[in-house]
């Protein structure tokens, strides 16, 4: 367990004294186009706890987006990471092999959905992980097009963000974008027009129209998709969408490509979340939660696919970097050791009961949505659907405030995301779940 005491505690204000200072020298030294979620530096962190310089100490709603699920330092994370860079910190896989490697590979191949042959391979980040699927796609295909959703994120390099729905801040003034993605209508039930039922009704035979009418279906590699979309704002698609778009692409030598990236690793309470309605993607993108916090990505695939790309087709000096991987086999037999889907579950209980009970007493909460650990609350001008991103600076400012880091997300910038490392013990949750509410009582 970690050493760090799992309670909140504020010594100064937020941002303290000495963070200031440092957040100073940030602004000197670093780009102003990175963001910031909270104006605090980091000195330690651990289970649900970040501690700042000043010493205040901050439950942490975000895991640094979805990647510390296990929590920051988990011990086996550790453990296996100090004795990997003692043994070896590189000798590129490309160029001279090591097990960590291809027991990461291994994991993944047995734990993705799907009892067919599968085999992997790694990478550095999600939007490599998505470049790559897309690669394979192509390849194996013989085919160009790659369909996306609207409210999707899938990275920020140049094919990933031409992938990525959103404009501002992820696209603004940096095109030409990468052609050949073509990007459909999301099943959003909330602002579906006409509504839910309409939206389970509709939207997969809206899709299937375009793709033919607009692509046609012989021109589609693959089908690239978030079971729940992440930075979009935790939208959920009705039963039946994604085993209807797996379907109709399995009919038409189409990849269907599942974007894990955030969902993955146990975080809706499952491995991975397209099991939820059985679905077996072609190719699956995994990162984020697969190695406490260390970069790595990969992507697993049925083996004939994996395997018809050209020797020295794939590749990169640092993917799947021995330390890395070590970090993810300590990570994954956390997972699956100390039961985090089932803890998860439990963790979602508490989360979607708290968030309801807001959504009952606050008129600017339009939808409380998610599964397991990755849940939001989508605000709206009240008696309408209108988005209500106006609300949410005061939101997560007295959050802070209290000592709580929450995250936002939506392609409105209205939906607040709360993404808990799985380890978290429930005192916390239940406390950060209660200064949401107060903060959200704050901000009428
Ligand atoms: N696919 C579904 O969620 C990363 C982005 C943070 P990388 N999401 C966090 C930001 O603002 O840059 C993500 C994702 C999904 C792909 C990615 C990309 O993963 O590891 O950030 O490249």
């Amino acid at each position: 367990m970690t050493s760090i005491p799992q309670v909140r505690s504020l010594v100064t204000a937020i941002p303290g004294p000495r963070s200031q200072e440092i957040l100073k020298r940030k602004s000197e030294a670093v780009s102003a186009a990175l963001g910031m979620a909270i104006p605090i530096i980091v000195e330690r962190a651990g289970g649900g706890i970040l501690v700042d310089v000043d010493g205040n100490s901050i439950i942490d709603m975000g895991s640094g987006i979805a990647v510390v699920s296990v929590g920051n330092s988990a011990d086996r994370v550790v453990a296996n990471v100090k004795a990997q860079v003692e043994a070896f910190t590189h000798t590129c896989f490309m160029v001279a092999p090591y097990l960590g490697y291809i027991e990461v590979c291994e994991a993944l191949n047995r734990l993705t959905p799907g009892t067919h042959k599968k085999k992997s391979i790694l990478l550095n980040s999600g939007a490599e992980a998505l470049e790559n699927a897309v690669k394979i796609a192509r390849s194996y295909t013989k085919r160009q097009a790659i369909v996306v959703f609207e409210h999707g994120y899938h990275g920020r390099t140049n094919l990933t963000m031409s992938m990525t729905a959103k404009n501002m801040p992820y696209k603004d003034s940096f095109g030409p974008f990468a052609p050949e993605v073509y990007r459909m209508p999301m099943a959003y039930p909330y602002r579906w027009n006409g509504g839910a039922e309409k939206c389970a009704e509709e939207a997969l035979d809206l899709v299937i129209h375009k793709m033919e009418k607009e692509i046609g279906a012989k021109n589609i590699a693959g089908i690239v998709i978030e079971p729940i979309q992440g930075e979009g704002g935790f939208i959920v698609p009705p039963k039946g969408f994604l085993p209807g778009l797996s379907k109709f692409a399995s009919e038409n030598g189409i990849l269907f490509i599942a974007d894990e990236v955030q969902t993955g690793f146990a975080r809706t309470g499952q491995m991975f979340a397209s099991e939820d309605e059985g679905i077996v993607p072609d190719l699956i993108a995994t990162a984020k939660g697969i190695a406490g916090g260390l970069p790595l990505a990969g992507v697993t695939g049925r083996a004939e696919i994996m395997d018809a790309i050209h020797s020295g087709g794939l590749g990169g000096t640092y993917g799947g970097s021995p330390v890395a991987c070590a970090a993810a086999l300590g990570a994954i037999a956390t997972i699956e050791e100390d039961n985090l889907c089932a803890r998860t579950l439990e963790i979602g209980a508490i989360i979607s009961e708290a968030l309801n009970a807001m959504k009952a007493k606050y008129s600017i909460i339009g939808e409380v949505r998610g599964r397991g650990a990755m849940q939001a609350i989508e605000f709206i001008i009240p008696g309408s659907i209108e988005p209500n991103p106006g609300v949410l600076p005061a939101i997560v400012k007295f959050a802070q405030n209290e000592g709580v880091l929450i995250l936002t997300a939506g392609t409105y910038g209205n939906v607040i995301r709360l993404l808990p490392p799985l380890v978290m013990p429930e005192h916390l949750l239940r406390e950060a779940l209660d200064v949401l509410d107060r903060a959200i009582a704050s901000a009428i």
